[in-house]
């Protein structure tokens, strides 16, 4: 059976993760995979997470099964974070909230139940996208199409032409918007362009679909949810999938939720009877370990505090290192105008090279980056950004 197999290739972003640990090069940098690093170049465990950690080594006295949708009490605190308490009590029972594994569980959950509801129906993603939405979202049966989005040249969103393409999207469409620091691009959109979605989206009918990876990453909870939030408070139908993942460093514990808006209690209960019964075919169950931290943070003022604290650290640490990579090119007198970088909000910025320069970035000078020269900005740090403005100048200049 298994004699006619063929190799397949690594993901191109977990691909560069073993070629930087390959590299014997003392200056070696990594910008490729977006894991958050401090100063020191670790990923580290956020005290908020090891305190909940502790707590729950001491207290937790079963390991039963939960069920497919998880535990309530990650369920119900994870929409508060994502919706905020207002609009969480608003949307009362049209919402419906699952645990799921990590974000790509609840994208691929989502997906299947479209696929489920209307097979094959047509979902739009911006231009570029994550790369893992086309075979989370597309092996699931979905029809991926784009939209115009980020111009690479100009370093900036494009709107109109965006608009002019959601203009067609109806009732039977999905549009996969990034809830807020976009990946691969950093771009976000104004509150004023979130407004005119909102707007077109109702007028049209097309289902919004948010993909909330980096909550808290941008310019803060609340700022990073307005999209996410206008649009619930706006449209009948919506998807909300979030992770845990980076604002709360929980990566390998697989750690997210799927949230279904719809226009009654009735609906959202059949759609929460479809999704358990997709998620019972897949996997059965999420794993408990990341939910349970997260449900013990967001039900504890002291470890909630805590955790703003720290994310709130990781936010200015990477808005920081946005600005002073801007003025360390600036210094070495780039002709490129790289001012944008400090605009873009996230772990992720292009910066505007060809795969040839990328190619030159990881050969010549070991500084890891997707060839879409895609940078994680938050893989900077005190010791290495000379290096790298150094680096990316003479590639610049030649
Ligand atoms: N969506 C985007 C845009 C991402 O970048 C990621 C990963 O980092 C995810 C979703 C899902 O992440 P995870 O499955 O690790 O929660
Ligand atoms: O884009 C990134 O780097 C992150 C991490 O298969 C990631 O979203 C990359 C590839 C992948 C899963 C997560």
């Amino acid at each position: 059976m298994f004699d006619q197999l063929s190799s397949l290739p690594p993901d191109p972003i977990l691909g560069l993760m073993a070629a930087y640990r390959a590299d014997s090069n003392p200056n070696k940098i990594d910008l490729g995979v977006g894991v958050y690093k401090d100063e020191t170049g670790t990923t580290p465990v956020m005290k908020a997470v090891k305190a909940a950690e502790s707590r729950l080594l001491s207290t937790q006295n079963s390991k039963a099964y939960v069920g497919p949708v998880g535990l309530d009490t990650f369920n119900d605190s994870v929409a508060e974070l994502v919706f905020g308490k207002e609009l969480t009590r608003k949307l009362g029972a049209r919402r419906v909230t699952f645990q799921t594994p990590g974000g790509c569980g609840g994208l691929r959950l989502a997906a299947e139940f479209i696929q489920r509801i209307k097979p094959g129906s047509r979902i739009l993603v911006s231009d570029p996208t994550w790369a893992n939405h086309v075979p989370l979202l597309g092996d699931a049966g979905l029809e991926i199409e784009t939209y115009p989005y980020y111009d690479r040249g100009c370093h900036s969103i494009r709107f109109d032409e965006m608009m002019a393409v959601l203009a067609n999207a109806g009732p039977n469409d999905l549009v996969l918007l990034h809830g807020c620091c976009h990946n691969p691009c950093g771009a976000d959109l104004t509150t004023e362009q979130w407004q005119a979605v909102a707007t077109l989206a109702d007028k049209n009918g097309f289902i919004p679909f948010i993909d909330l990876a980096y909550h808290g990453l941008g310019d803060g909870l609340d700022e990073d949810a307005y999209g996410l939030r206008l649009l619930a408070e706006t449209v009948p139908e919506m998807i909300v999938v979030n992770s845990c993942s980076k604002n709360f460093g929980l990566y390998r514990e697989r750690t997210g939720g799927l949230s279904i808006i719809t226009t009654s209690e009735q609906s959202s209960r059949a759609a929460a009877s479809q999704v358990a019964a997709i998620a019972r075919g897949i996997y059965s169950m999420p794993p408990d370990h990341g939910a349970s931290v997260v449900a013990e943070i967001l039900q504890d003022d002291t470890l909630r505090q805590q955790w703003d604290n720290e994310l709130r650290e990781v936010r200015q640490r990477i808005n920081a290192l946005r600005s002073q990579l801007v003025t360390a090119l600036k210094a070495r007198q780039v002709a490129e105008d790289f001012s944008f970088i400090e605009r873009e909000k996230g772990m992720f910025s292009f910066l505007g090279l060809s795969v040839a320069q990328v190619q030159t970035l990881v050969t010549d000078y070991s500084v890891y980056l997707v060839d879409s020269s895609r940078i994680n900005v938050a893989g900077i740090n005190n010791s290495n950004i000379d290096y790298l403005a150094d680096a990316i100048a003479n590639v610049v200049a030649s």
